[in-house]
């Protein structure tokens, strides 16, 4: 008898069936969250195509225009921006959008349940270097009743409140991973077949590891903690890994161990990466996979946040290293230095 909180599956089951077959596990078992992960999938591999031909359909470079946060957006950042907003409104689950790539809330269906957080394509300076990228998004729960127009409460929920999170890779092979808070799964897309399927069943990421991913080029405006920190994995002798792309190292980190650190500097005092639809959807995965996230010293999924773009330092990966940068961070001032 398989227990009703965790149904196995065996590995090449198709990513629809493994939705549907653990649908009476989420709250709200009325199909609307699977039918969200559906279009997530769908618009994913239209995404994946599109990337994948780049250079030949002239969608490499720059568009020329800028986002909210003055990033300069890839052709395939708007064209990615734009694949998901219209699956997710002609799926009709999602009662706003917040995306990385759209300046403030999008009101879509408001009968609908759910909110979603996206990054349509993170990374995405890395596609004329042919370097992975990815999708990442986080879905929660509307707080106000079905029928009236969301409010700002509804999107700025702390992360301990979604429902489900995930990321796309689109690496050298293309992979969904999900949790709706009963574990990680990994999903490998066929496109011959245009499925993805299961690859990656329960993915737990090792309690430590010998890789850390920071950008050591901003070393001199580190702050003390963070430095000896950096100077402690030199000590262990660890291996620097930094793709420049969160989603391709944060990947890495959850199958190998290790941890993937975007603290403040100079340029980005309060960090680099947007708590609602990357830190938080991350943070969800890790948790679920045994590993942690946290500012260095709050935990990710437990800030209230105050703005749809909102910044924060990031640390993610395996519990142990987490928890040595956290160690840091809580000896006294110029202890560290
Ligand atoms: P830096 C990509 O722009 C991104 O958001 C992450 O995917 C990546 O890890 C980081 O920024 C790279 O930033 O400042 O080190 O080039």
């Amino acid at each position: 008898m398989m227990e009703n909180s965790r149904i196995a599956m065996s590995i090449g089951t198709a990513l629809d069936r493994f939705i549907k077959s653990h649908q009476e596990q989420f709250k709200y078992a009325t199909g609307e969250l699977s039918q969200l992960l559906r279009d997530i999938a769908l618009s994913s591999k239209v995404v994946n195509r599109e990337i994948n031909r780049a250079g030949l359909i002239d969608l490499a470079g720059s568009s020329g225009s800028m986002n909210q946060a003055g990033d300069n957006q890839q052709k395939l950042d708007v064209l990615a921006n734009i694949r998901f907003i219209r699956a997710l409104k002609k799926g009709g689950e999602a009662c706003a959008i917040i995306s990385e790539e759209e300046d403030s809330i999008l009101e879509v269906n408001k009968d609908a349940n759910y909110v979603v957080a996206i990054d349509p394509l993170d990374g995405s300076s890395n596609i004329d270097v042919n370097v992975s990228i990815g999708t990442i998004f986080s879905i929660y729960r509307r707080i106000t009743p079905a029928g009236e127009p969301t409010t700002e409460a509804d999107v700025l929920q702390p992360g301990i409140n979604q429902v489900a999170a995930g990321y796309v890779l689109y690496g050298s092979s293309t992979m969904l991973v999900y949790t709706t808070g009963k574990g990680v799964n990994g999903f490998t897309y066929d496109p011959s077949l245009g499925e993805y399927f299961l690859s990656h069943p329960n993915m737990q990421i090792p309690e430590d590891g010998k890789i850390y991913s920071i950008n050591e080029g901003s070393y001199n405006s580190f702050t003390p903690a963070v430095k000896a920190f950096v100077e402690q994995c030199r000590e262990r002798q660890l291996s620097g890994r930094y793709i420049g792309s969160l989603v391709a190292d944060f990947h890495r980190n959850l199958l190998k161990g290790g941890i993937y650190v975007y603290p403040t500097t100079e340029k980005s005092p309060n960090g680099k990466l947007r708590l609602m639809y990357e830190c938080n959807a991350l943070a969800f995965v890790v948790e679920q996979a045994g590993g942690k996230a946290s500012t260095g010293s709050q935990r990710i999924m437990e800030i209230q946040p105050t703005d749809i773009h909102q910044k924060v330092p990031f640390f993610i990966g395996s519990k142990k290293m987490v928890e040595r940068a956290e160690a840091l961070h809580k000896q006294p001032a110029g202890s560290t230095a």
